[in-house]
């Protein structure tokens, strides 16, 4: 089954994505993909300038090699874009041989564990009547379990938070990549913030009860100790996780916040490979893993890395961003069916325009996600409609303290 032709489509149907289609001789053709928000033709052109050339002629039906070569040839590893471009390989060779075998790719990968995959939701607001609103809005929208995110009294943008807030029959749509020739400058204060979220949480607990889950990212803006301090702080409500609360380049670092908190931790969509949580899920230093199949190299890599968390019974909490495209979000779902040790699943679902560039058959029921079963990995790329959508520009923001001092935004 020779590769015959390898593509890298980017378009911007409201946000930019790349994808790589791969086509055999048979005339199959298999998706995925590589989007890397705000550096998206990095990884597009380290796919055509550099991995194309090397899967014409391949045999599509060696996955492991592919993945083997592609990672170990290069000499450089790991890494977002490294790592972004074998995995959009990695998932068009499973959607690919699941097409071969006439069977959706959760089937391949041994089946469904469960009848459907829990997913949460994103509810924001700059105050609190805000945040009910979105919070009761994504409940009619099916969700039952939502990720909380506020704005902090005296600081002007934050993480999470829409500028504008989400109206009746809208997704509520947060795209923190904007367009245009430079990225946008937020402030950014601790103290303030690690003041202000219990009490948000609080609130929350009172007016919706004691059952729903709760999630809350801290988007890596907290030392250990402050994110241990924010951690107790939140026992009290009981949430399901406490996601990316300091950055976690040193996996040591979360020892101290372990020591003074029980509440769950989540942590890793920024993460590649497996080596970036050696340290964190032997010392049981995390509760979920969050990388996404789209940055961690793959399906291939991906259920590796789960096998290792679950010797720990950590459990998957995958990435599900709108910069993890409908590719993406399937390749995620349909290892979410088939992996035993699933937690839960991000689903912020996409704009009209993508849903019109690509085609997808995953559905979203009473707060549970389901792949399909159509073969393969179930979503198909509209390449006419995407050639309406150039390319655009965006870049993430990022943050200055006060006194203007850089901080992870
Ligand atoms: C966030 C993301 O969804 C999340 O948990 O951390 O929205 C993240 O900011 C974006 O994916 C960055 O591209
Ligand atoms: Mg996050």
């Amino acid at each position: 089954m020779k590769i015959v032709a390898a593509d890298v489509l980017v378009t911007s149907p409201g946000r930019n994505f790349v994808t790589l289609k791969v086509t055999t001789e048979d005339g199959l053709t298999g998706l995925g993909d590589a989007t890397l928000n705000g550096r998206e033709l990095s990884v597009a052109s380290y796919l055509s300038d550099h991995v194309v050339p090397l899967l014409l002629g391949r045999d599509a039906r060696n996955i492991e090699d592919a993945w083997q070569f592609l990672y170990r040839s290069a000499y450089w590893r790991r890494g977002p874009v490294t790592m972004s471009a074998i995995s959009a390989v990695d998932s068009a060779l499973w959607d690919i041989k699941a097409k071969a075998a006439g069977m959706p790719l959760y089937q391949l990968l041994g089946g469904a564990s469960r009848r459907g995959i829990r997913a949460y939701g994103h509810a924001s607001g700059r105050d609190l009547e805000q945040l009910f609103d979105s919070m009761r809005h994504h409940l009619e929208l099916g969700f039952r379990a939502i990720r909380v995110q506020t704005s902090v009294p005296s600081l002007n943008a934050v993480y999470g938070v829409p500028a504008t807030p989400a109206t009746k029959g809208e997704n509520g749509h947060y795209e923190p990549a904007q367009r245009g020739p430079l990225p946008a400058e937020e402030d950014w204060d601790t103290r303030a913030y690690l003041r202000h979220i219990p009490g948000v949480f609080e609130a929350v607990r009172n007016a919706f009860g004691p059952e729903l889950p709760l999630l809350h990212d801290g988007h890596h803006r907290m030392t250990p100790i402050e994110a241990a301090r924010l951690g107790k702080a939140l026992e009290p409500y009981d949430l399901f996780w406490l996601e990316d609360c300091t950055p976690a380049e040193n996996q040591e670092a979360l020892r101290l916040v372990r020591q003074h908190t029980t509440t769950p931790l989540a942590i890793g969509e920024v993460f590649n490979t497996v080596w970036d949580y050696q340290t964190l899920i032997r010392e049981q230093l995390i509760d979920y893993v969050r990388s996404s199949v789209t940055h961690a190299g793959g399906i291939t890599p991906m259920r590796k890395l789960m096998d290792f968390a679950a010797q720990y019974q950590v459990k998957s909490g995958m990435h599900g961003a709108t910069d993890i495209s409908p590719v993406g979000m399937a390749a995620a779902l349909h290892l979410d069916l088939a992996i035993h040790n699933f937690g839960i699943q991000e689903y912020m679902p996409h704009n009209e325009l993508t849903n019109e560039v690509f085609r997808q058959t995953f559905t979203f029921q009473d707060g549970y996600l389901h792949p399909g079963d159509q073969p393969g990995l179930g979503v198909e790329l509209d390449e006419k409609a995407a050639a309406q959508f150039p390319y655009q520009a965006a870049y993430l923001p990022f943050s200055r303290l006060k006194d203007g001092t850089i901080h992870d935004w």
